[in-house]
């Protein structure tokens, strides 16, 4: 770390306390730009680095809610908008009992530049609560929805700020909160992203966050003359990204191998496919069920701990932040992984990522690789707009160009700024830029 990343990094945690994803965050983003902006006085002159870590706006609220046996449950709320130089604030909502400020603002950050990288006209946000739908029930879920809009509505809007989901808001928690934002605002409005087929959702977007993650691994495999055909893949999850991401790969001819919940996983030497497959797609979506459920059917073991330890050649991490760790990182070298494809936010350590660059793994940072989610996003705003549904097909044609232009730009601008296949580089001084020359042209705003 150069003196000038450690000054500006000590001031951060001094300015946010405790918040130790946040910094983890910055510290990936400042590592790499700072370069760029010793580069340029304007970015200097402007104090561009300070303002774009600071979030243009937090909201922190109470959730109270009754509980199916008339308990009183209180949740916390929060909505962090990050930076609206290209757009409306956008991003999703994570649902779930890790989530704090400082997951918020991490999540927050990372989608300003992941969505500058998707070129559409998007700023970045996110949001969510502590409160975990797991074990609720559906009144349960749509009380507690209700309960966090009756908030949140203040704050958002089409042309201010557009959710969608993440961990733990799927369509039926988009549909609550799009349902109960429609009643206090007396407006249908294309608002909301993930929303149901039948009223205003985009095919695709459901299946998008894995199945870009998949074509941007597909683009990384091309550049040594590569396909998915014959891989062995390790997923990490088994949600709407882990079970897409599965349904793409099994689709370009490969075999996945495990997926995995917070704590355990299966290993299916053999790959999943066919009827099992389908049934990973369904099981949280349609049978709000988990692993057990899968290991029940089809008699696979559960086994502890995290499936980096199993032998393959792609890995696809598509569960909680920081994951993947160095041991796994050393121990998915050794097996022979040549690629990782951050299918969530943030799921590699520092120093899981600087052994795989190390070893010659190429490696997809989230905001790069799992950015189709958001740009099938905006595809959806782009047709409520214009009040026009695209076919299955001209949405996934959309998605594959968008990940495929994101390839591209992260490779070039690694190797514009002297670190040729430095997907991490790329992505973070492509979207800083991209926000940050916006940001001039707005002015001290
Ligand atoms: O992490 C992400 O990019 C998302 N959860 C999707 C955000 C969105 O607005 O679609």
């Amino acid at each position: 770390m150069s003196p000038a990343v450690q000054m500006f990094m000590h001031d951060v945690a001094a300015r946010n306390p405790g918040e130790r994803e946040f910094h983890q965050a910055v510290g990936e983003v400042v590592e790499s730009v700072m370069p760029v902006v010793e580069k340029q006085p304007e970015f200097r002159k402007a104090r561009m680095l300070e303002r774009i870590v600071e979030p243009e706006r937090a909201v922190m609220f109470r959730v109270p809610w009754v509980d199916d046996r008339g308990e009183v449950r209180v949740n916390r709320g929060f909505r962090v908008q990050f930076n609206s130089a290209l757009g409306p604030f956008k991003g999703g909502l994570r649902f779930h009992s890790s989530v704090n400020l400082s997951i918020v603002k991490f999540l927050g950050f990372e989608q300003m530049f992941k969505n500058a990288l998707t070129t559409l006209p998007m700023g970045g946000g996110k949001g969510g609560s502590d409160f975990s739908p797991k074990g609720k029930s559906d009144g349960e879920v749509m009380r507690f929805c209700q309960a966090f809009m009756g908030e949140l509505f203040r704050h958002v809007g089409p042309d201010t700020d557009v959710p969608a989901g993440d961990v733990g808001v799927g369509g039926r928690e988009i549909g609550y909160l799009f349902g109960q934002y429609k009643k206090l605002v007396n407006r249908f409005e294309g608002w909301i992203t993930g929303k149901g087929l039948n009223w205003g959702g985009s095919l695709i977007r459901k299946e998008a966050a894995g199945f870009g993650t998949v074509y941007f691994a597909a683009e990384m495999l091309a550049t040594r003359g590569q396909t998915f055909d014959g891989k062995t893949v390790c997923i990490s999850g088994y949600g709407n990204l882990g079970s897409h991401a599965l349904e793409k790969v099994n689709e370009l001819g490969g075999k996945v191998v495990t997926i995995a919940d917070e704590h355990n996983y299966i290993y299916e030497p053999d790959g999943i496919k066919g009827d099992k497959a389908r049934y990973v797609i369904d099981l949280w979506q349609v049978h709000r069920q988990g692993l057990e459920a899968y290991a029940e059917k089809y008699g696979a073991k559960l086994l502890p701990g995290r499936p980096w330890k199993t032998p393959c050649d792609v890995a696809i991490p598509t569960g909680a932040e920081n994951e993947i760790t160095l041991d796994d990182a050393k121990a998915l070298v050794a097996n022979g992984c040549k690629c990782v494809a951050e299918g969530a936010n943030m799921p590699s350590t520092a120093e899981a990522i600087k052994h795989f660059q190390d070893n010659g793994v190429l490696f997809g940072p989230g905001k790069a690789a799992n950015a189709g989610g958001v740009a099938t996003s905006g595809l959806e705003m782009t047709q409520n707009s214009i009040r026009m549904a695209w076919s299955r097909e001209e949405v996934d044609a959309k998605l594959k160009e968008i990940m495929k232009r994101i390839h591209c730009v992260c490779l070039e601008t690694a190797e514009a700024y002297g670190t040729p296949g430095n997907y991490v580089n790329g992505a973070n001084i492509a979207g800083f830029v991209k926000v940050a020359n916006a940001m001039l042209d707005q002015g001290v705003v």
